[in-house]
C-alpha cells in the first residue's frame, strides 16, 4: 500500500521568519507539497509509531494539504496523527496538543495573516515536541534536503473525513479527529480567573472581538461568549473562511480598521481585541487608546500576577530585538531576566524550555507565555480581560499608570511593502557599508551613539544567528532599527522600527508620529528609502 513516488527538487523551499510561505499556485505545482513534507521528515529521526499533529487556520487549499500530509505521515512510519475536526487548528491550540499529548512534532498549515485564496497565500510550518517552531538548525537541514530530493513516500488511500470527530485508520496509521477548541479553553481556564471574567461581563462590560473570518472565530465564541457569558454577537466575523471574506487577517490599524473606528467613536465598548489568520496575533484597542504590541507586552508582564496561572511572578521576559524596550523596564524593575532575540518566535523555545522567560513579545501583535511554545492571540486578550477586572480599572487608565511609572517608549514601524528585492538588497548592503562610519554624526537633534548589524548567540545552546538587522542606536535611548521581512511572497518588505524614550509624563499624551517625526527624518537620511526604493511614504504604519 506504500508507494514511493520518484520526484525532482524544486530551488525555492527555504523556510523564512516562520516556515515556507508561498503564494497558493506555487504549492500546486507537482509534488511542491510532496517535497517539502518529505523533507521534513527526511531531517527528523524517531518518529516510528509516534504521534504527529496537524491542523491548518481553514484557509483556501488547507484541507488539500492536510489530507497529502496524512499520507505520507502514513506512509513513512508515523503511528498516529491528531488532526481538528475540519482541519481547523489554531496555532497555539497546536503547539498545546503536541505538548499534552507528548507528540513527535506537529506540521501547520497557515500563511499567517497573509490574504488567503486561489490566488492567495499558503504556507506550512514544522513544529518540534516542545510545541514551538522549528529552530534554525532544523529548517536548515530541511532547505538544504529539500535540494536533492528524489522521492517520496505515501500511501493509496480516499480522502479522510476530517468533519466527523472520531477515530479511524489510514494504512496502519491511527487518525483522530478531534474538537480542534476543547483541550484549549480547558488550558486557558486553568491560567486565568474565568469566575472575574465572567462577573465583568455580567456587570455590563462590552468588548468586540474581530476575529476576522479566520481560526480564532470558533474559539472566542466558546471561550467569551458561552464560557465567560460575553453578550452573543462579542466575537465578530466568527466563521472562518477559506479566503478570509476577501480581507487580509491581519490585526493590525490598517486592516482592522473597522474595529479601531469603533473603538475611537462615543459608541465604543470598553475592550476592542482581534486576532490573525491562525490565531497566534493579537490586537488590542482600549476604548480611545490603541496599545501598541510592545507596550501591550510591558503592561501584561507587569500585571501578569493578577492572573492565576502567573500568580508566582515571572521567571524572566523575552523580546525580539525590533519590539521597543518598554518590557526591558518592567524587567529591571522586577530584577528578572530580560533577553533579546532576533524576529521569529523560535528563538523563544530554548529561553521558555530552560525557564529563563515565563512571557515573550513582538513587535509583530504577537504575546505569549510559557503555556505553549508559540504566541497566543486569544491567550494576551484573556490576560488583559484579568487583569481589567482585578484592577477595575479601564484599558487608558492601565496604559497611563504604566507610563507614568515606566516612562513611555514612543514606537512605530514603517513598512515598504512589495519593493524590488534588489533594490531592498541594495539598500541593507548600503546601511551594513555605512555602519563604522555613522557613530558621532547627527542627524537633526539626533547624534548616533552606535551602530551595529545584530547577532545572537543562544544563551541555552549557544548557536549564533548573524544579520538579524541594522541598529542605529542615539544619544538618549532613541532607537531606529532596518531589517528585511522574512514572512513576504512578493517582492521584498523593508521593516524600519522606530523608538523614543519619554521619562516625562507630561509629555505622554503626544500624537506617536509627531513625536517620532526627528527618527523618521533621520531614518529617510540614513537609508536614502526614497531614492532607493521609488517610495515616499510606508505602506502601512503600525
Ligand atoms: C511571524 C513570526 C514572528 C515574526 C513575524 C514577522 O509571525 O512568527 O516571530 O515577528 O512573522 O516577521 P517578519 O518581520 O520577518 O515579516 P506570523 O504571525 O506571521 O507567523
Amino acid at each position: 500500500m506504500i508507494s514511493i513516488v520518484e520526484t525532482t527538487p524544486y530551488d525555492d523551499q527555504k523556510p523564512g521568519t516562520s516556515g515556507l510561505r508561498k503564494k497558493v499556485p506555487v504549492f500546486r505545482q507537482k509534488n511542491y507539497v510532496e517535497n517539502f513534507i518529505q523533507s521534513i521528515f527526511d531531517s527528523v529521526a524517531g518518529f516510528r509509531g509516534e504521534t504527529l499533529v496537524i491542523g491548518g487556520d481553514g484557509r483556501y487549499f488547507n484541507r488539500e494539504a492536510i489530507q497529502i500530509a496524512m499520507r505520507m505521515a502514513a506512509a513513512n512510519g508515523f503511528g498516529r496523527v491528531i488532526v481538528g475536526q475540519g482541519g481547523i487548528l489554531s496555532t497555539p491550540a497546536a503547539s498545546h496538543l503536541i505538548r499534552k499529548n507528548r507528540a513527535f512534532g506537529g506540521i501547520i498549515l497557515s500563511a499567517s495573516h497573509n490574504p488567503g485564496g486561489p490566488e492567495g497565500d499558503f504556507g506550512i510550518k514544522y513544529n518540534i515536541g516542545n510545541g514551538g517552531p522549528a529552530p534554525e538548525k532544523l529548517t536548515e537541514a530541511i532547505y538544504a534536503r529539500s535540494r536533492v530530493i528524489d522521492r517520496y513516500a505515501t500511501v493509496r488511500a480516499v480522502d479522510v473525513d476530517l468533519d466527523t470527530v472520531g477515530q479511524l485508520m489510514l494504512g496502519d496509521m491511527t487518525v483522530e479527529v478531534i474538537d480542534p477548541v476543547a483541550d484549549y479553553a480547558e488550558l486557558m481556564e486553568a491560567l486565568f480567573d474565568f469566575g472575574a471574567i465572567r462577573a465583568l461581563f455580567a456587570g455590563g462590560f462590552r468588548m468586540a472581538f474581530d476575529a476576522m473570518h479566520a481560526v480564532t472565530g470558533p474559539y472566542a465564541v466558546e471561550i467569551l461568549e458561552r464560557r465567560l457569558g460575553a453578550p452573543a454577537g462579542t466575537a465578530r466575523n466568527a466563521v472562518p473562511l477559506e479566503d478570509f471574506g476577501g480581507h487580509h487577517p491581519d490585526p493590525n490599524l490598517v486592516h482592522a480598521r473597522d474595529l479601531y473606528d469603533l473603538m475611537m467613536s462615543p459608541e465604543a465598548p470598553d475592550f476592542g481585541a482581534a486576532s490573525d489568520g491562525d490565531g497566534d496575533r493579537n490586537l488590542i484597542i482600549g476604548r480611545g487608546i490603541f496599545v501598541t504590541p510592545s507596550d501591550s507586552l510591558a503592561m501584561l508582564a507587569a500585571n501578569a500576577h493578577l492572573a492565576p496561572g502567573y500568580a508566582q511572578g515571572l521567571k524572566g521576559i523575552a523580546r525580539s530585538m525590533p519590539t521597543s524596550g518598554a518590557a526591558d523596564r518592567v524587567a529591571q524593575k522586577r530584577g528578572i531576566g530580560l533577553y533579546e532575540t532576533p524576529t521569529g518566535w523560535k528563538f523563544f523555545g530554548n529561553l521558555l524550555d530552560a525557564g529563563l522567560a515565563t512571557i515573550c513579545g513582538e513587535e509583530s501583535a504577537g504575546t505569549g507565555s510559557d503555556h505553549v511554545r508559540e504566541k497566543d492571540g486569544l491567550w494576551a486578550v484573556l490576560l488583559w480581560l484579568n487583569i481589567l477586572a482585578a484592577r477595575g480599572a479601564s484599558v487608558m487608565e492601565i496604559a497611563r499608570r504604566h507610563w507614568a511609572e515606566y516612562g513611555r517608549n514612543y514606537y512605530a514601524r514603517h513598512d515598504y511593502e512589495d519593493i524590488d528585492t534588489a533594490a531592498a538588497g541594495e539598500l541593507m548592503a548600503a546601511l551594513r557599508q555605512k555602519l563604522p562610519s555613522l557613530p558621532g554624526q547627527r542627524f537633526g537633534d539626533l547624534a548616533v551613539e552606535a551602530a551595529d548589524d545584530f547577532a545572537y548567540r543562544d544563551p541555552v545552546d549557544g548557536s549564533v544567528s548573524e544579520g538579524q538587522g541594522v541598529r542605529v542606536l542615539f544619544a538618549g535611548g532613541s532607537r531606529i532599527v532596518f531589517r528585511l521581512s522574512g514572512t513576504g511572497t512578493s517582492g521584498a518588505t523593508l521593516r524600519v522600527y522606530l523608538e523614543c524614550y519619554e521619562p516625562d509624563a507630561a509629555r505622554h499624551g503626544r500624537e506617536t508620529q509627531e513625536a517620532l517625526s526627528g527618527l523618521i527624518a533621520a531614518a529617510e537620511r540614513i537609508a536614502e528609502i526614497s531614492r532607493r526604493t521609488g517610495r515616499d511614504a510606508p505602506s502601512v504604519v503600525t
